[in-house]
């Protein structure tokens, strides 16, 4: 008897030690996402725009994915897809407008159920209390760059200062001073930026300003080898990009000036139609207080004065060429500060040795076109905004410095934390778990194409619907709704994606046998 109730005595220390090891074990996850952060702004994709040396360190010391993608390029759709590892037709949030059903499962809710503590800090983009989440300071819907507003648990905050610098402040006192030190965690460190209108901080504002970026080739498509949808497109830099609210030449400038910004009417989701009105300058600028005014309008001057004495002048290949300098010199300021921030939070990993057991994620809700095809924004299915930057480190799991180039998704997120945190995955989950491909097992990966839909239409920038099926050679896809007009890519001989061949006989094969797919 004696001896019975001591082996159980053992037995029981044992399986108490070895589940408190357990929790020593599990990784924490540190999710880090941009919003429309483009990967020709990463310089571990390309270096001929920006060096990002601290976002850089994740691929450095981790995993480059060349060839990652999401389901449906536009922001809380690509959100819902993260969080319930389901295509928009499955989880509902097809397009910014339709509602969230926060009643479906979420991973995080499995990570808090499972013992993790969860946190998020930055922009959701959609609802105000996130499903399982202990703690989180969000932005409501959009936010703002400077001195933004804050949804907490309890209350809300409006906090002075830049919106990126802020939103790593919160990260980094969760990580200090509210973090349960026995628990893993699951942190969503999710920034703003570089979301249109691209208002940089006033240092940035600065620094960029005047600085020189090369034109992509296609800056002047006109779209001759493209359909309707290209066509009718409202984001070209020179007919749809907004002097005042984009390049941000001052209100007051245009007071004396006439038919200067291009005749626009933007379509709401919803079929209403609004135009584009100093609002949008004034609402973003009047944020500031005045000592914030003071450093911005150091450069918002230069701007002001530059565009007085030389528009009147310039032909549409100036204007072209003027509007996309600005466009970069800001979008890539506000990049600027992301990665300086990352550098912050990675640091601190560093420094307090949690590094060792934490995986870390950067990624964007989707790319974004940099002047490519003439265009800013997104939404469409070819590659710029298609594709997104995915980078993961994962120490003594994941080679460093390692590139991989399998077409994954940002559907196959929860699927993989969910793994790598030995959780069980609900079984209606779309995804493949990246964990094979983390360890180096390619064996276990046999996808060969995925799929693509985006739904938002009539709405802001008029990029129609369509659907598609991408393989690392094709790309075929259906613009349907008021059209009916297929398009065809070859991906290794026009990566620029310039010629339809839908309607090639070279490519008659490849149609039948990507429709039967
Ligand atoms: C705003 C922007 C658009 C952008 C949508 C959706 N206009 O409407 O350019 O496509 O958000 O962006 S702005 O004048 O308000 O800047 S998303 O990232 O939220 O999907
Ligand atoms: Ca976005």
């Amino acid at each position: 008897m004696i001896r019975s109730l001591l082996i159980v005595f053992i037995l029981s220390l044992f399986f108490a030690t070895s589940c408190e090891k357990e929790d020593n074990v599990r990784p924490n996850i540190l999710f880090i996402m941009s919003d429309d952060h483009a990967y020709q702004a990463i310089s571990a994709y390309d270096e001929r725009l920006i060096q990002t040396p601290n976002i850089d360190r994740i691929a450095d010391e981790g995993m480059l994915f060349t060839n990652a993608s999401v389901t449906n390029s536009i922001c809380a759709p690509s959100r819902a897809v993260i969080l319930t590892g389901k295509h928009s037709h499955i989880n509902g949030k097809i397009d910014n407008i339709a509602k969230f059903d926060d009643s479906q499962m979420t991973f995080p809710q499995l990570f808090k159920e499972a013992g993790y503590q969860t946190a998020m800090f930055g922009k959701l983009h959609f609802g105000n209390n996130p499903k399982g989440i202990d703690d989180f300071q969000i932005l409501p819907g959009q936010g703002d760059y400077i001195n933004p507003r804050f949804l907490g648990k309890d209350k809300d905050t409006i906090i002075t200062g830049y919106v990126t610098d802020i939103i790593t402040d919160l990260t980094l006192n969760w990580f200090k001073n509210k973090r349960d030190k026995d628990k893993p965690f699951l942190t969503f460190y999710l920034h703003k930026a570089p979301h249109r209108a691209w208002w940089p901080s006033p240092e940035k504002f600065a620094e960029f300003y005047n600085k020189e970026f090369p034109e992509p080739e296609n800056l002047y498509d006109d779209y001759s080898g493209r359909g309707t949808a290209a066509k009718t497109a409202e984001m070209n830099l020179l007919t749809h990009m907004q002097y005042m609210q984009d390049s941000k030449v001052r209100p007051s400038v245009f007071e004396n000036m006439e038919n200067v910004e291009p005749k626009i009417v933007y379509a709401r989701g919803d079929g209403t139609f609004f135009e584009p009105s100093s609002n949008s300058f004034n609402n973003r600028y009047g944020r500031a207080n005045e000592e914030q005014k003071k450093k911005y309008d150091i450069t918002l001057d230069k701007i002001s004065k530059d565009f007085e004495a030389n528009w009147p002048n310039m032909n549409d290949k100036e204007k072209m060429q003027w509007k996309f300098q600005r466009y970069m010199q800001d979008y890539l300021a506000t990049i600027s500060s992301v990665d300086d921030n990352v550098g912050r939070v990675l640091d601190y990993l560093d420094e307090s040795g949690l590094d060792e057991n934490t995986i870390v994620i950067y990624t964007s809700d989707q790319g974004f076109y940099l002047g490519e095809h003439g265009w800013f924004d997104k939404r469409f299915i070819y590659d710029e905004s298609f594709k997104t930057p995915l980078m993961i480190k994962w120490p003594n799991q994941i080679k460093p410095g390692t590139t991989n180039e399998e077409m994954v998704q940002n559907l196959d997120f929860a699927q993989t934390f969910l793994e790598a945190a030995m959780i069980e995955a609900p079984e209606d989950m779309q995804g493949e778990s990246l964990v094979p491909l983390l360890k180096g097992n390619h064996n276990q990966w046999d996808r060969e194409a995925v799929y693509y839909h985006y739904y938002e239409y009539p709405s802001v920038h008029m990029a129609k619907r369509h659907y598609g099926i991408v393989n690392k050679e094709y790309k075929l896809t259906h613009f349907y709704y008021d059209v009916d007009e297929w398009e065809l890519y070859d991906r290794v001989n026009d990566p620029s994606e310039m010629n339809n061949v839908y309607n090639d006989p070279n490519y008659k094969d490849i149609v039948v046998k990507l429709t039967m797919n």
